[in-house]
C-alpha cells in the first residue's frame, strides 16, 4: 500500500519552487560547520502525533483522515508500521521516537500489552534494517491510563509504582531490541494536584529510585542507552516536579544522577514555563546536560501546549545557535513532537507538516552557522566583558580577591561607569540574519 502517494522521495528543489512537497531550505547533503545538514539535525518523527493522533478536541470530534485506520487494533498497529516507515523514507528522516502505547494496544492485560509490543517491534526492526532508520528514543506512557491518575513512580499507591516499572523495564527491553541510542523519561502526572494530600519528599525519593532502577536494569542486560529527563511545569498535573531545566538539575544533582541523565528540552515546555526554549537550551548547556530536543512551538495567545510545528525562524535561530555552541546534539537528536493543527486533517498534511518543520529547522542553521562565523555573540560578549580580561577583573577570575583586598580596591575606584549594551541594535543587526 502506498500511504503518500503525493511524492515518491521528498527533494531539495530551492526557495523558489511551487511545490508543495519539496524542500526549499533543507538539503540533506549541504556542509553546514563541517557537517552535513543531516548529521547537524538529527530529525525524527514523533509516532504519537503523526501515526495516532485523530484531530478530536474537547469541543469536537476526531476529523483527521488516516487511511491505516481499521476496526481491528492489531490490524491498525501493523499498518501504522508501514506508512510511519514510508512517511520517514520519503521525508528522509534518520530517526523515530515513540511511547510504548503509540505502537501496540494495549488490550486486556498487561501481559497481552508486552506480546503484542513484541510483535509489532518484530515488525519495526525489520523496517529498520530494511531502511536503515534508527530510533533516537522511546519512553513509557505512564500517565494515560486511569491506574496513573495520581501518578507514577510518584504515585501513593505502591501498586501503580511496581506496574510503571514494569513498563519501563519493557521500554528498556525494547531499547536494547532496536538499538535505541536514548531513553526518555518525562513526568507527565509526576507532580501534585494540591500539596493537602501531598508527600512531596517521598514522591520525589520515589521517582529517583526508579530512575536507579532503570540505571541498574541498562547495567544488568549491557544496554548503553543515555537517559534524559523531559521537564514540564504543567499540563497535565498542574504542578509537575520536574517543572524546568533548572529544577530537573536540581533533582539531578540531590539524588546523584548527573552521569546517567541529560535533559530533552522541549520548546513549548519552556514557553510554559515562563521561559524562551533559548533559555533552557542555555541552562542545560550550562550544567553539561543538553541531551536532545522536542521541537515544536507553541502560542503565544494561548496557555497551553499546542505543540504546533516549528516555523518561527527567530526561535530555531537560537536554538540551534545553543547546538552549536554545545558541539552538536548528538546522541539526541531534534524530534518533532508537533502536531498538525485540527483544520490540517488530511494524510498529506503530514508530508507537509514536517517539511515545514524541517525547512524551519534547516534555515534557523544556516543561521545560526552564519553568526557563529561571523563572531556575532562572541565579540559582543567579549566585548561587554572585557572588563574581566585584565586588571582587577582578571584577578577576580582568577580566584586571588578577597571581600577585604576588593573593599580596597573599591575605595580607591568608587567612580564606577557602565557603557550603554546598545540592545535595540544588537536586536536590529540580528535580524539581518534570518532570512
Ligand atoms: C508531552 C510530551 C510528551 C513527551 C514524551 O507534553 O512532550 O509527548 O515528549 O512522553
Ligand atoms: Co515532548
Amino acid at each position: 500500500m502506498n500511504y503518500f502517494p503525493q511524492v515518491e522521495k521528498v527533494a531539495y528543489e530551492g526557495p523558489e519552487t511551487k511545490n508543495m512537497f519539496a524542500f526549499r531550505h533543507y538539503q540533506a547533503d549541504e556542509m553546514v560547520m563541517g557537517k552535513t545538514m543531516k548529521e547537524q539535525l538529527r530529525f525524527a518523527v514523533a509516532y504519537w502525533h503523526t501515526m495516532t493522533q485523530d484531530g478530536a478536541d474537547p469541543f469536537g470530534k476526531p476529523v483527521n483522515i488516516r487511511t491505516w485506520e481499521t476496526s481491528d487494533p492489531m490490524e491498525t498497529a501493523k499498518n501504522r508500521v508501514e506508512a510511519f516507515f514510508e512517511l520517514l523514507v520519503k521525508l528522509d528522516v534518520e530517526y523515530f521516537c515513540f511511547h510504548d502505547v503509540d505502537i501496540a494496544p494495549t488490550g486486556n492485560s498487561l501481559e497481552e500489552f508486552f506480546a503484542n509490543i513484541d510483535e509489532i517491534t518484530d515488525l519495526i526492526q525489520v523496517k529498520m534494517k530494511e531502511t536503515g532508520i534508527k530510533l533516537l528514543w522511546n519512553t513509557a506512557n505512564m500517565f494515560s491510563d486511569p491506574r496513573y491518575t495520581n501518578g507514577a513512580a510518584s504515585s501513593n499507591n505502591a501498586e501503580v509504582f511496581a506496574y510503571a516499572a514494569a513498563q519501563v523495564k519493557k521500554g528498556l527491553d525494547i531499547s536494547k531490541k532496536l538499538g535505541g541510542e536514548n531513553y526518555v523519561f518525562w513526568g507527565g502526572r509526576e507532580g501534585y494536584e494540591s500539596l493537602l494530600n501531598t508527600d512531596m519528599k517521598l514522591e520525589q525519593d520515589n521517582i529517583a529510585r526508579l530512575f536507579k532502577m532503570a540505571i541498574a536494569y541498562t547495567k544488568e542486560i549491557d544496554h548503553k542507552v543515555q537517559f534524559l529527563i523531559e521537564p514540564k511545569p504543567k499540563e497535565p498535573t498542574k504542578h509537575q516536579y520536574d517543572f524546568d531545566a533548572a529544577t530537573a538539575m536540581a533533582f539531578l544533582q540531590k539524588y546523584d544522577l548527573t552521569n546517567d541523565f541529560k535533559l530533552n528540552l522541549e520548546a513549548n515546555h519552556a514557553t510554559l514555563a515562563g521561559h524562551t526554549f533559548e533559555h533552557e537550551l542555555t541552562v542545560a548547556r550550562c550544567y553539561d546536560a543538553l541531551g536532545s530536543i522536542d521541537a515544536n512551538q507553541g502560542d503565544m495567545l494561548l496557555g497551553w501546549d499546542t505543540d504546533e510545528f516549528p516555523t518561527n525562524i527567530y526561535d530555531t535561530t537560537l536554538a540551534m545557535y545553543e547546538i552549536l555552541e554545545n558541539g552538536g546534539i548528538a546522541p539526541g537528536g531534534i524530534n518533532f513532537d508537533s502536531k498538525v493543527r485540527r483544520s490540517s486533517f488530511e494524510m498529506e498534511d503530514l508530508l507537509l507538516a514536517h517539511i515545514a518543520g524541517m525547512d524551519t529547522f534547516a534555515r534557523g542553521l544556516k543561521a545560526a552557522a552564519k553568526l557563529k562565523e561571523d563572531r556575532f555573540f562572541d565579540d559582543l560578549k567579549e566585548q561587554r566583558y572585557a572588563s574581566y580580561q585584565s586588571g582587577i577583573g582578571a584577578k577576580i577570575l582568577d580566584d586571588q580577591e578577597t571581600l577585604e583586598s576588593l573593599t580596597e580596591y573599591a575605595l580607591a575606584h568608587d567612580d564606577v561607569r557602565l557603557e550603554s549594551s546598545h540592545l535595540e541594535y544588537v536586536k536590529s543587526r540580528l535580524n539581518d540574519y534570518l532570512v
